[in-house]
């Protein structure tokens, strides 16, 4: 059985790497591929990764595969693609809430669901027919960045556990009783900007600042009065108390 896996996050990358890499999977053929645009990819010299690019390619992809996971491509999927070959993506939110890009900030922010979702792909943006889906809450004290940590292994997690049956088509499968919403990158980019004039409540802020927050991005900003583009973020720090451990 060839299966391939569109990858453009490392952490992914190599988590599934090293799943694989245990006897359960001799029997599987796994190739692995970024996006071709993606000029953020770190390729280390002895990886087996290579570029791809989605729409000119995909009828080699339908011609040689049996399966295809999307561990966050960012390419779209050619509808062609996704109705010739079972493709599965392993979407970092809770389907149908907040699809799209950077579901925990939306969610924070938007006080929606969150979670993870397994599910087979259809021609629309984390759509299609759910195979396994587990929400987590959110703290008052988490930032984007330390949801989006236990995301990640939320991810990893149901992966490993399920990745035999995933393989085998061995589920079932549910649709959500409604479409949701989606965000897109430039929903992302146009929060970026505050509008200091804007009236929120506290509450509303420290929600916007804590979802704004990732360690290693500077995203949201304002200009002053010189010009000057100034960029925010927020630490929270819970007290230390008896519900500690
Ligand atoms: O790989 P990924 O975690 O996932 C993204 C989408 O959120 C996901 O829905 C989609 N299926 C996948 C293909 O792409 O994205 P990332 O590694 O670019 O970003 C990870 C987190 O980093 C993001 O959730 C929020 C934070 N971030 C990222 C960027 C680029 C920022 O706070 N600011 C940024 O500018």
């Amino acid at each position: 059985m060839n299966i391939l896996i569109l990858t453009d996050n490392e952490y992914l990358y190599k988590e599934f790497q090293t799943l694989i890499s245990s006897n359960n999977y001799s029997a599987y053929n796994f190739d692995f591929y970024y996006s071709y645009n993606n000029i953020n990819f770190n390729v280390q010299n002895n990886c087996e990764i290579k570029p791809i690019n989605l729409k000119r390619e995909y009828i080699e992809i339908i011609n040689n595969y049996n399966l295809v996971f999307s561990l966050h491509c960012k390419q779209i999927f050619p509808s062609e693609l996704v109705d010739r070959v079972r493709c599965i993506n392993i979407h970092p939110g809770l389907n149908p809430y907040n699809r799209g890009w950077f579901p925990q900030v939306f969610s924070i922010i938007n006080k929606l669901p969150l979670g993870v979702t397994i599910h087979e792909m259809d021609k629309e943006l984390d759509h299609g027919p759910i195979i396994i889906q587990k929400e987590i809450g959110i703290y008052s004290w988490e930032t984007s960045y330390d949801v989006y940590q236990r995301i990640r292994d939320l991810e990893i997690k149901l992966i490993k556990n399920n990745l035999i049956k995933l393989l085998n088509n061995d589920y079932r499968t549910f649709r959500p009783g409604f479409e949701g919403n989606i965000n897109l990158k430039k929903d992302f980019n146009k929060l970026c900007k505050i509008d200091l004039e804007k009236k929120v409540s506290f509450k509303d802020a420290i929600d916007y600042f804590r979802a704004m927050t990732f360690k290693g991005y500077r995203n949201s900003y304002f200009f002053d009065e010189d010009g000057r583009k100034i960029f925010i973020e927020i630490r929270l720090e819970r007290e230390e108390g008896e519900d500690d451990q």
